[in-house]
């Protein structure tokens, strides 16, 4: 984001500017200049982060409420763009299948994530997804085992059991390392944050997909689906 490459530009200058005038012994009046300590990366790293995908900058939590119809609502996903972050080291999810429900209902994960699908009941399920995101058909498998799935794409899977109608689940897939889904007040945080302005996304099941933007952490951030 161009946010994120102005403010490492303004780093670079600013340690430039400080090597400089330490030589001649004007350097104190520019300190003010340094809001954080810069770190030096032998390899360059992605603009504003670090070369192990921690923002190097400053950052923000972004902490907010999300809206159906007026009405708090749980289960929602809110995700940012971000296309200048780094990979994430590897990640693991997991969809668990307890009590012949899947928990979480709504599971939300960078791409590139492996998910663990265990089957931690005492019956056997077949889980599948036909649909949009990610198509598979686990197959029947018993109590006690477990299979993984990459998601290497951003996309949405609604996931199924064959035997067992009630089971209904959500991996949304996305491109970005900052989301967060709802609570039961519809409260949200996405924490750590390089500080500025982005587009974000927010979903919530059966509904469509809205875009907005969020220009920081100064005033609140509400969201409104409709
Ligand atoms: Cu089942």
């Amino acid at each position: 984001m161009a946010v994120h490459g102005r403010t490492a530009m303004m780093r670079i200058f600013v340690t430039a500017v400080l090597v400089i005038s330490g030589a001649d012994g004007t350097a104190a009046p520019r300190l003010s200049l340094v809001r954080a300590p810069t770190r030096l990366a032998a390899q360059p790293a992605a603009p504003g982060h670090t070369r192990e995908g921690a923002p190097a900058g400053p950052t923000m939590d972004l902490v907010g409420v999300i809206r159906s119809g007026g009405r708090p609502q749980a289960d929602a996903v809110v995700w940012l763009d971000a296309p200048d972050a780094p990979p994430s080291a590897p990640r693991r999810a997991v969809l668990d299948q307890r009590n012949l429900t899947f928990e979480p209902h709504v599971l939300v994960v960078r791409v590139g994530t492996t998910v663990e699908l265990p089957n931690n009941d005492r019956v056997f399920h077949n889980v599948f997804s036909f649909h949009d995101g990610k198509r598979f058909d686990l197959g029947l498998y018993p109590a006690g085992t477990s299979k993984r799935l990459v998601f290497d794409r951003p996309g949405l899977s609604r996931v199924f059991c064959n035997i067992h109608p009630g089971m209904a689940a959500y991996i949304l897939a996305v491109d970005t390392p900052y989301f967060a889904v709802s609570d039961a007040n519809g409260r949200f945080s996405i924490r750590a944050v390089p500080r500025g302005a982005y587009t974000y996304h927010a979903w919530r099941p059966g509904g469509r997909t809205i875009t907005g933007s969020v220009a920081g952490d100064e005033a609140p951030f509400e969201v409104s689906l409709p």
